[in-house]
């Protein structure tokens, strides 16, 4: 086990009142602000490449946290955007959703004429294992874990009319479940991994404007879309959050999968460590992807495990697996453009670090 220096151990005690603070404020129902940028980002997922139904949409399940109960960080549900969810070109296929202007997005906004455009990718109808049935041939226990599929959400309580889940975000020109497996929330997990950017001689490096040092992640480069990500996943049938972190990036950023068997286990050996040390956990909820649905979304846990002496999975060879085409260290920085919310969950890790943004 590392132990932590002084300041390290001044900050986890410092985050641990801000913790409590948060805590007290979350019971008496106060809103609790961190990190939150507020901004909006643009509708920018028109240009898709063929979007594949995720052989990855694997099942969900109950999901507990519990790990990082003292590092949860509360932010206000309006600070991730729903615009993404609305992008005119569903993802991957020839749809157009029916376009929702920000003042009709809230359910509570009466709307006859939203005719919303209905899909359900082929994928998704077969009927695989990461998959629900047609509402009808089935009847989901929404709101619950329901056997071993977690169909709680982070957002709360949403509704239910005919039968389906309502997204808790509002309207998205869509309804049905379009790539997405389950009804209702659709979880996963991702993992930011960080260093510090060093130069020859191991020194934090400064970014020249902000004057504080940068932080590097493990970045992926999605095979479906093209574009870069955290290497996130979603959490199977069964699975503890803390497992889905550790095997997603193994999977998609060391190419864990494609290793014999002692192989793996040594990897394993290697990033374990940083696994089970008190991730900081940047943010739970909703996440603005663009394959929502009115029925179906995608939520996850974002949990940042940082090698701080760079000398645990800052020293391992990534090697780009699964779902992943490319893999890399990146800069965060404000300037680059995610998948999803993936920015925005780097700016709460780089406001939580207080390193450059
Ligand atoms: C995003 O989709 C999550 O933040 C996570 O990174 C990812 C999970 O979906 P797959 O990568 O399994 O397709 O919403």
């Amino acid at each position: 086990m590392r132990v932590p220096n002084y300041g390290m151990i001044h900050f986890l005690l410092r985050r641990n009142w801000m913790c409590r603070i948060r805590l007290a404020l979350t019971l008496l129902g106060l809103p609790c602000t961190v990190a939150s940028s507020g901004r909006r980002s643009p509708i920018a997922c028109s240009s898709f490449p063929p979007f594949t139904s995720s052989a990855t949409a694997r099942p969900i399940t109950s999901s507990s946290c519990n790990l990082y109960l003292t590092s949860v960080l509360t932010m206000p549900t309006s600070a991730v955007p729903h615009s993404k969810s609305r992008c005119p070109q569903y993802p991957g296929l020839n749809i157009k959703r029916f376009p929702v202007p920000d003042n009709q997005v809230d359910w509570s906004q009466n709307w006859p004429e939203y005719k919303p455009v209905s899909h359900t990718d082929s994928a998704v109808a077969k009927k695989p294992a990461w998959a629900d049935p047609e509402i009808g041939s089935f009847s989901p226990n929404f709101n619950t874990v329901d056997g071993s599929v977690d169909r709680t959400s982070f957002e709360g309580s949403y509704k239910v009319e005919n039968g389906k889940p309502l997204n808790p975000r509002g309207r998205t020109g869509l309804t049905d479940r379009g790539l997405l497996g389950r009804w209702g929330p659709n979880h996963a997990a991702d993992p930011v991994v960080t260093r510090w950017k060093v130069d020859a001689k191991g020194a934090k490096i400064q970014h020249p404007v902000t004057k504080r040092p940068i932080l590097q992640f493990v970045s992926i480069k999605r095979k479906d879309c093209g574009q870069w990500a955290i290497p996130g996943g979603m959490v199977d049938a069964g699975e503890q959050v803390t497992l889905t972190l550790q095997r997603e990036f193994s999977e998609e950023a060391l190419n864990s999968l494609s290793l014999s068997p002692s192989e793996r286990a040594k990897i394993n050996e290697r990033i374990t460590t940083l696994f089970k040390s008190t991730g900081f956990q940047v943010y739970k909820g909703y996440v603005d992807d663009p394959r929502n649905t009115d029925n179906a979304w995608m939520e996850t846990v974002v949990v940042n495990f940082h090698d701080d002496s760079g000398d645990s999975v800052s020293e391992l060879p990534l090697h780009a697996g699964d779902d992943a085409g490319q893999v890399k260290w990146a800069d965060v920085d404000s300037s680059s453009s995610l998948y999803a919310s993936h920015s925005h969950f780097l700016e709460l890790v780089a406001k939580e670090r207080k390193s450059h943004w």
